[in-house]
């Protein structure tokens, strides 16, 4: 749908011996299955295997690990060497995950970016990887990261994901390459978002299978069950669809989730009406009846400025409309005990959106006793020249906004 450009591959061709962190195998895996020297191949799930680090102390791959500020923040997720990191998945051990950072004083726990491309080309399905779909790649992965921003939502689609149904048995090639994706966020130290971008729907009619829908988590979090770094996203903006079907496939995705064995994850539940924090209120209030065994529910919110809030004009409605369309939200996190996120937002590259966009990012940080943190919309290799595109090294919004987003940083 856009320019293609900037197309890299994620996991290894069919070579001798896996580069470092290749693929190297996986169901349907057909390339190599060992790797070169001072790598070893360790499984991650049944769809990927991945060559790590041999021993725990191998030198980072890449600069970004010497670039996160080591020294001056407490948060795990910025203070953990890569080759660290690393090890930590070789071994797939689920660790809490971090509290909030402090090194901007900002108090929240993440500042990222939505990262598009494997939820592209929704006319082509399955479509093919490389011109209907793409990953994220990896050297934005390293860029954002360097600079301090350490969770990225990664969206897909349900049907590539579990072409026959949500019971049905998954895409190997796709979730081994989504999870070639997620692994090279977590391995970097960030958050990674599973996004299932289907806005509530599956091949076009609303979901109401709820022990489907239970089903299809159970199965999609078995897979991720060990990485702590993951967090669940149960679908992309609900909308048009009743109130109680929201709030019980929400319910499904905990505990199908939690059914994995995955109990160490955040879950982000989104609501009705586009999960806009504007009208959170007066749409998706029953939405606090959502109950989790582990008590790691976040509420996630998308907020855009523009006059409608669809995220479709460079134009923000004022200076001050960012803080203004989230305040109510606020005060319904606070009054229910909840914990809330922006997934999405964006502003025009102007400066009455910059403005709007400072005073929304100054009230989540001056109300982070709810507000864990946000994630811009959006990054991703095949965005062109969108108003809203977050892409290393030239995108609109990144050459804008970069300065002014990353001091928000955990
Ligand atoms: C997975 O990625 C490889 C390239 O690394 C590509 O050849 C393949 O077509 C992709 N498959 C899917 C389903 O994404
Ligand atoms: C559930 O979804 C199916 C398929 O879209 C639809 O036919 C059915 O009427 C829905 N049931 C309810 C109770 O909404
Ligand atoms: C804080 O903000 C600066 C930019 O203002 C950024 O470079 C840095 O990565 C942020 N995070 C920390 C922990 O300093
Ligand atoms: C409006 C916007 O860009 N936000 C979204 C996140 O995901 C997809 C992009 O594929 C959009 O359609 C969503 O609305």
């Amino acid at each position: 749908m856009r320019s293609l450009l900037l197309i890299s591959a994620l996991a290894g061709p069919a070579i001798a011996q896996g580069s470092a962190w290749a693929q190297c195998g996986g169901v349907g895996w057909t390339g190599a299955t060992t790797c070169v020297s001072g790598y070893t191949c360790v499984k991650s799930n049944e769809y990927y295997s991945q060559c790590l680090p041999s021993t725990a102390t191998t030198t980072a791959a890449s600069t970004l690990k010497t670039s996160t500020k080591a020294s001056t923040s407490t948060n795990a997720a910025t203070t953990t060497t890569a080759s660290t990191v690393k090890a930590t998945t070789a071994t797939a051990t689920a660790t809490a995950p971090a509290a909030s950072g402090s090194g901007n004083g900002t108090g929240l726990t993440w500042l990222g970016v939505n990262e598009s491309g494997g939820e592209f080309g929704q006319g082509s399905i399955p479509g093919a990887y490389g011109t209907d779909f793409i990953f994220p790649s990896d050297s934005t992965i390293d860029t954002l990261v360097a600079e301090g921003y350490n969770i990225f939502r990664v969206p897909f689609l349900m049907e590539r994901m579990a072409p026959s149904g949500l019971t049905g048995t998954f895409s190997a090639a796709y979730l081994a390459n989504y999870t070639a994706s997620i692994e090279y966020i977590t391995s970097a130290g960030a958050y990674a978002v599973l996004d299932p971008h289907n806005f509530g729907r599956y091949n076009g009619a609303i979901m109401n299978d709820t022990a489907g829908f239970q089903t299809f988590w159970k199965t999609l979090a078995t897979a991720f069950a060990d990485n702590a770094k993951v967090i669940f996203d149960t679908n992309n903006e609900y909308h048009d669809e009743d109130q109680t079907v929201v709030l019980n496939m929400n319910q499904a995705a905990i505990d199908g989730i939690r059914a994995a064995g995955a109990t160490s994850q955040y879950i982000f539940v989104e609501g009705n009406s586009y999960s806009g924090a504007w009208t959170w209120t007066t749409v998706n209030t029953n939405l606090a009846a959502l109950t989790d065994t582990e008590d790691k529910i976040v509420y996630e919110m998308h907020q855009y400025l523009d006059s409608d809030g669809s995220g479709t004009s460079d134009v923000c409605v004022s200076s001050t409309i960012g803080a203004e369309r989230i305040s109510d939200a606020t005060a319904w996190l606070q009054a229910n005990g909840k914990k809330g996120i922006i997934g999405e937002f964006a502003g025009g590259a102007n400066t009455q959106c910059k403005s709007a966009i400072v005073g929304m990012l100054d009230q989540l940080k001056a109300n982070s006793d709810v507000w864990m943190g946000a994630m811009w919309w959006g990054g991703g290799p095949w965005w062109g020249d969108y108003i809203y595109s977050f892409e290393p090294p030239s995108g609109v919004a990144y050459s804008y906004y970069d300065s002014v987003l990353k001091g928000y940083a955990p």
